[in-house]
């Protein structure tokens, strides 16, 4: 028996048939991410059900001297789930493993395997009369383990963090084939090293989630949503400073929408925002428990007209109209992807820096890469903007990628806000981040994944 054929006969025993992929159109799903810009070509997939059997599967890639790409929902925009293009990496998917274990309304957490789509695992939420307040778009589709591993952030990150905020514990399945099981329930374990910040975020290099207990809070019983239109970001920031003081800790998202994104989502999703035409737009929600949020958000709109901060605006008067006001937001990255070709930045920068960020990084575009158009949106509450620039054949994305990160670089911003490296950013992170934080990223690499085995060429380069 060949190497190859050898392996595959030694998952198969392990799995059975039926969870390991190996023909050309079933693979076609596990081998590009979405947007179809990293098509790669795995030796197989396969579909565990258990943690024990992913550390098997471990075990076995590691004796073959094989790398295993591990993924989840494969909705991430870097590129960091798939397998490269040499046909001998394994992916594992964790989608068998979906279930959810506990749900505690009173502890306030929730327990899930890794392959658990995020939705579900927010509906089971819903129905214990709690809310897990992780909201992205992809979230029909993305799972608990890609979330985790991503440290993914969405539209809710201004109220309570990232992922790496809510997680209280996790399983994982290291690069030797061990299981490290740290499905804590606790607010508080300041006993030891907290290892498993290692593994929030890291993208599957450092090793494998296999179930996640996350953190809940309770559900606002009413919310309140409201779009409306600035003449530029440093007068959504304005409007930011109103909605801190009328809202304070009730806002819940303050996201940025440009123009030429409210048209994209117009030619393509066919939606149309309720109010006159602008330059900017900013979708503000609050939520909370207890009553008075609509007065507050009336003081805040009329405050807004009143100091010229709001050309116009809207408050929802029902929840339908609300989820209309947030098509439009969701609606961005696919009416985008309709549009064109786009060359991708998840940039921040210091929150008060956003406008001056993009005025300059606009500028520099213009002088640059003269004849590409930005579509900027994105989570002004983080000073996370989503930096997407339209491009033609003629433009090459390094040197657009280049042109916006000087700027960012020159702000102290960060190439990748919530997105992550994946494979997209792994020369753009070994340019701008120091050498001595590189080697510190490296020496964790090397002490948990010395063969480099696990999601090779992923975040640091193979
Ligand atoms: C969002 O905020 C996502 O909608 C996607 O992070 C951003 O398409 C993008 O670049
Ligand atoms: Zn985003």
């Amino acid at each position: 028996m060949t190497n190859a054929t050898d392996l595959l006969h030694r998952l198969t025993s392990l799995l059975g048939p039926a969870a390991v992929i190996t023909e050309g159109a079933d693979l076609e799903p596990y081998a590009v991410d979405w947007r179809r810009l990293f098509p790669g070509k795995p030796a197989c997939v396969v579909r565990p059900s258990n943690a024990q059997q992913v550390a098997r599967i471990v075990q076995i890639c590691r004796e073959a001297g094989v790398a295993i790409v591990p993924q989840g929902g494969n909705t991430g925009l870097a590129g960091g789930a798939v397998p490269d293009a040499t046909g001998t990496q394994v992916v594992l998917s964790l989608n068998r493993m979906a279930a959810i274990r506990s749900v505690d309304p009173v502890g306030l957490t929730i327990e899930a395997e890794a392959g658990c789509i995020l939705k579900i695992a927010q509906d089971a939420a819903a129905a214990a009369g709690r809310l897990l307040p992780i909201s992205l778009a992809a979230e029909g589709s993305a799972t608990i383990g890609g979330v985790v591993a991503a440290n993914a952030g969405g539209v809710n990150v201004l109220r309570y963090g990232m992922t790496r905020s809510l997680v209280l514990g996790l399983e994982v399945v290291l690069p030797d084939g061990t299981i490290a099981h740290g499905l804590r329930k606790l607010r508080k374990d300041n006993a030891g090293y907290d290892w498993k910040q290692l593994f929030i975020g890291s993208e599957g290099t450092l090793g494998i989630v296999t179930a996640a207990v996350l953190r809940l809070v309770p559900r606002p019983k009413h919310s309140v949503t409201a779009l409306l239109s600035v003449a530029d970001p440093a007068a959504a920031l304005r409007l930011l400073e109103l909605a801190q003081d009328e809202l304070g800790d009730q806002i819940s998202a303050f996201e940025l929408i440009s123009a030429t994104s409210m048209q994209l989502v117009a030619r393509h999703a066919g939606l149309k925002a309720p109010i006159a035409e602008g330059e900017w737009f900013v979708l503000i929600e609050a939520a909370s428990s207890l009553a008075g949020l609509r007065e507050a958000a009336e003081t805040m709109l009329g405050a807004a007209f009143e100091q010229e901060i709001a050309l116009d605006g809207v408050i929802a008067e029902s929840g339908a109209q609300a989820s209309q006001l947030w098509a439009l937001r969701e609606h961005v990255t696919e009416s985008e992807a309709r549009e064109g070709k786009s060359v991708k930045h998840d940039v921040s920068v210091p929150l008060t820096e956003v406008p001056r960020f993009l005025i300059e990084a606009g500028e520099a575009l213009a002088a640059g890469a003269p004849g590409t158009r930005v579509n900027a949106f994105g989570h002004l509450g983080d000073g996370n903007i989503h930096y997407n620039v339209l491009v033609d054949a003629n433009h090459d994305a390094a040197h657009v990628n280049r042109i916006v990160h000087d700027v960012v670089a020159a702000f102290g911003g960060s190439i990748s806000a919530e997105h992550g490296i994946g494979q997209y950013r792994v020369g753009e992170l070994a340019r701008y981040r120091a050498a001595p934080e590189m080697e510190l990223a490296r020496t964790i690499k090397r002490a948990l994944d010395p063969d480099n085995r696990l999601n090779p060429g992923k975040v640091l380069s193979a």
